[in-house]
């Protein structure tokens, strides 16, 4: 398969995937467990029915090769979830962990009213995402617009006692991250 066309067909693969395993699983007549896991036979059978092509080897390579490994199977393979980004209710069942000193969220202007006021919300989702390195957050906010970096003072918040996770994929999670700890220059 050309390069380009297997692209197009891994991205809107990727796509699909985020839409029903993070937000909207009855959109294809999917349901996830507690801990946001369906079995990998009937999100092919859902796929299908969709007109979106799927089989196991693609599966597997389309979750192999995502550039930000944002899905996981379980052991066997008969399983598949998210590993971040749930606006659905789920348990990760994630551990909580030291994070580095500095992290890092993109947003853009029309927020940062907002975000002085009450700081950085989960909104949608189930965590409040940051990253290790300006370069993701440039992208996470270069999303809407004209990306602007924050820079989170995360080892004072958990000496302050805020619990944080990691992602199986490397996207660092908390709950709530009040304006205290967040440098806006
Ligand atoms: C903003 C992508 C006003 C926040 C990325 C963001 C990420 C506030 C938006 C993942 C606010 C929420 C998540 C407040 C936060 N007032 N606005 N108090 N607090 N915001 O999409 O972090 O490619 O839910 O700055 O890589 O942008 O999909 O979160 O702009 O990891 O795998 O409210 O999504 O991953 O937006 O992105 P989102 P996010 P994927």
């Amino acid at each position: 398969m050309e390069l380009n066309e297997k692209r197009k067909i891994h991205k809107r693969i990727s796509k699909a995937l985020s839409l029903v395993l993070r937000h909207k699983p009855e959109v294809f007549g999917i349901t996830l467990d507690g801990e946001g896991w369906t079995p990998v036979p009937d999100l092919i059978r859902a796929f299908n029915e969709k007109d979106i092509e799927l089989n196991l080897p693609l599966l597997q390579s389309v979750v192999a090769e995502n550039d930000k490994q944002r899905f996981s199977f379980n052991e066997d393979q008969t399983l598949i979830r998210a590993n971040q980004g749930h606006s659905v209710q789920i348990d990760l069942s994630l551990k909580p962990v030291q994070p580095p000193d500095i992290l890092y969220h993109g947003t853009v202007e029309k927020f940062l009213d907002s975000i002085r006021q009450e700081g950085l919300q989960k909104m949608s989702r189930q965590h409040v995402h940051l990253s290790t390195d300006i370069e993701t957050a440039r992208k996470v906010g270069g999303r809407r617009g004209k990306p602007v970096i924050l820079k989170i003072n995360s080892g004072e918040m958990y000496r302050t006692g805020y619990l944080f996770y990691q992602s199986e994929n490397g996207v660092w999670l908390t709950d709530h991250v009040i304006p205290t700890f967040i440098s806006f220059d």
